[in-house]
């Protein structure tokens, strides 16, 4: 057997684009991107418009954007125009987490990857700042189900801020806080003391913490870098209020997108494309511009927040 291998020797597995080399050679900023939003989380042609979109609110805020996904058995950090398009299409792209993520490089699969698997490929291409749309979390009736995101075991585990809108409401959030303070992982909601819910600025619920600034978390995950083995920082942006679906309105297409995915028997990795899909169904594709604009106000904040770090 070959020794474990440490993150530095996984580089021969890691494909940067141009952009992205030489921006880590130069010192510039770089945010990491995930790509399960884009196969599984959004329908063509707007989830390839959007990680466009999204790539291009980055740069300008003067960051580089690296959207990291699976192919031929690499990690892509940082793809071209045309990956981008192959991945937004093609039908077979397996939705990689951490368990699936070895699987798809040694099978050579397609793989997108979620905020566990993208934490996984982000830290071992050097990349401290990601920024997503919603982590997965603590589903309801997890109790019988025990259907709990490995996004909060990595997140526990790997040293990358995840900028995120919070969890996706879908999900149990006081629970899903819990086991975030179990596994050691300080949750910031950005410019006010209220958790975010994704699609809504309002949870109901306090967040652990609140900071102001870019400059402000970034000294958090400065003191994070002192300590071995400390895990992620989960930032909880919210959607801007122009762009919002009100909580009190979202509650009842949660409740009727669980209860049909249910009906059809759906479990696992699927809850959540299928319950996103039936809420894009519901709110007759609301949802979809609110997803899209939570996650490029995301982008903007983690834009910011990685240059304080170079
Ligand atoms: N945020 C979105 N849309 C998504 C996801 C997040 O706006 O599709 C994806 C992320 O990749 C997240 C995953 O990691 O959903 C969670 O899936 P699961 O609940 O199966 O762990
Ligand atoms: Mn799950």
């Amino acid at each position: 057997m070959t020794k474990p291998a440490s993150t530095a020797s996984l580089q021969d597995l890691i494909v940067y684009n141009d952009e992205v080399r030489a921006a880590l050679d130069a010192g510039k900023p770089v945010v990491a991107l995930e790509s399960t939003i884009i196969t599984h989380g959004m329908p063509f042609p707007r989830n390839v418009e959007t990680a466009r979109q999204v790539e291009a609110d980055i740069r300008a805020e003067g960051a580089v954007p690296a959207t990291i996904a699976l192919m031929d058995g690499k990690i892509m950090v940082g793809l071209s125009d045309a990956d981008l398009d192959r991945l937004a299409q093609a039908e077979d792209v397996m939705k990689c987490s951490r368990a699936d993520l070895t699987f798809a490089l040694a099978t050579g699969r397609y793989g997108a990857t979620t905020v566990a698997a993208t934490m996984m490929a982000a830290h071992a291409a050097g990349l401290k700042v990601f920024a997503t749309g919603g982590i997965g979390g603590v589903h309801k009736g997890a109790e019988l189900s025990f259907d709990i995101s490995a996004d909060l075991d990595e997140l526990g585990r790997t040293p990358v801020c995840v900028v995120s809108a919070g969890a996706k409401a879908l999900l149990d959030i006081p629970k899903t806080l819990e086991v975030l303070e179990t596994r050691g992982v300080p949750v910031i909601a950005y410019g006010t003391k209220e958790l975010p819910a994704f699609w809504s600025r309002s949870s109901g619920l306090e967040a652990p913490y609140s900071l102001n600034s870019a400059k402000e978390i970034g000294a958090l995950l400065k003191m994070r870098e002192r300590f071995a083995d400390h895990g992620g920082v989960l930032v909880a942006n919210p959607v801007p209020e122009t762009d919002e679906i009100p909580r009190a309105e979202m509650t009842g297409y949660i409740d009727e997108a669980i209860r049909m995915a249910e009906a059809q028997n759906i479990k696992g990795k699927e809850v959540t494309p299928v319950v996103l899909g039936a809420i894009l169904d519901l709110t007759n594709g609301r949802s979809l511009e609110t997803n899209i604009a939570l996650v490029r106000n995301n982008a903007r904040l983690a834009a910011r927040i990685a240059a304080t770090l170079v």
